[in-house]
């Protein structure tokens, strides 16, 4: 046996990480500063890490069998959105990129149905983890949400379901896929196609007319860990094909410790708010009620 083998059989996610391959234990040895400077390379080139097969394939089919019980959890949403997220522009023609918008069907699982036992929440709760993320995106640490429902979320996207084009508004997102549609499902995105100096709207445009020059697509398969800073590169995921489910786990962590979603996000991606939102929204119509006075 090495000298490696011993911490790994007593990490808390020995065996469901392949830790071998990704030492998240032992991020201040040699092995744990390539990882890292890896994904950051990978991130700088293009927003975008793939940490293929980070659950080992001993592990995939107890991890499908967890997202695949919570699944008929979800809450299904059906939105018509532009890749801005925002309202279109009757000023604009409606060929432009503000006025063009994508069928978004989804359905989530909120994290209060995920219970501490599960593997999911094992991960998301897990130290090393966080702090592996955190050195990743380049942040000193990051803090778990305190939403119970935004915290820790599986993604369904049954028959034709999709994500439209669009750009994130978290800094970044890291997912794990824990089972692939029969066909389509695919994330498609254009690398920095929009930055700090500007939209590009001509090149977005081009993109949502079909012109796939600029794109890149990822063929992520259970297993796989994505870390991705969706607020530059338009993406999507294609509609998904078959009666097989596409189920991802969504890691939401944030900057700052307390983080909360708004309340109206939470009803509109759960359908519900827990008593944390209630709590925010009777505290804005108290502070809008004296401002009122
Ligand atoms: O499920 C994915 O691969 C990405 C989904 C996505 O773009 C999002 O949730 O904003
Ligand atoms: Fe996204």
């Amino acid at each position: 046996m090495d000298a490696m083998a011993k911490p790994r059989q007593g990490h808390a996610l020995s065996g469901l990480i392949d830790l071998a391959r990704y030492p998240l234990d032992d991020l201040d040895g040699d092995a744990g500063h390539e990882l890292i400077a890896r994904c950051r390379r990978q991130l700088d080139a293009d927003g975008c890490a793939v940490l293929e097969r980070f659950v080992p394939e001993a592990a995939l089919a107890r991890l499908e069998r967890e997202t695949a019980r919570l699944s008929p959890e979800a809450h299904y949403n059906r939105t018509e959105t532009n890749p801005y997220n925002s309202a279109g522009d009757p000023e604009r023609p409606a060929s432009h990129p503000v006025n063009r918008f994508g069928d978004r069907t989804n359905g989530f699982v909120a994290g209060d149905r995920i219970g501490p036992d599960t593997l999911i929440r094992q991960v998301y709760a897990n130290r090393d983890f966080q702090r592996f993320v955190a050195a990743v995106v380049g942040m000193a640490t990051i803090h778990p949400y305190a939403d119970p429902l935004a915290d820790l979320v599986v993604n369904v996207l049954r028959e034709g379901c999709q994500h439209p084009w669009h750009y994130d508004t978290n800094e970044f997102i890291v997912t794990l896929m824990t089972r692939k549609p029969e066909g389509g499902g695919r994330f498609e995105y254009a690398p920095g196609i929009r930055g700090p100096e500007g939209e590009n709207f001509a090149a977005v445009e081009r993109v949502l007319d079909g012109d796939r020059s600029r794109l890149k697509s990822l063929d992520l398969r259970p297993g796989d860990l994505q870390v991705f800073f969706g607020r530059y590169s338009l993406h999507r995921v294609t509609p998904v094909e078959g009666g097989r489910e596409r189920h991802t786990v969504i890691f939401a962590y944030a900057k700052e410790p307390g983080f909360v979603g708004r309340p109206e996000r939470a009803r509109r991606i759960f359908g519900r708010m827990a008593p944390v939102h209630e709590r925010l929204l009777e505290e804005g119509m108290a502070r809008r009620d004296k401002l009122a006075d």
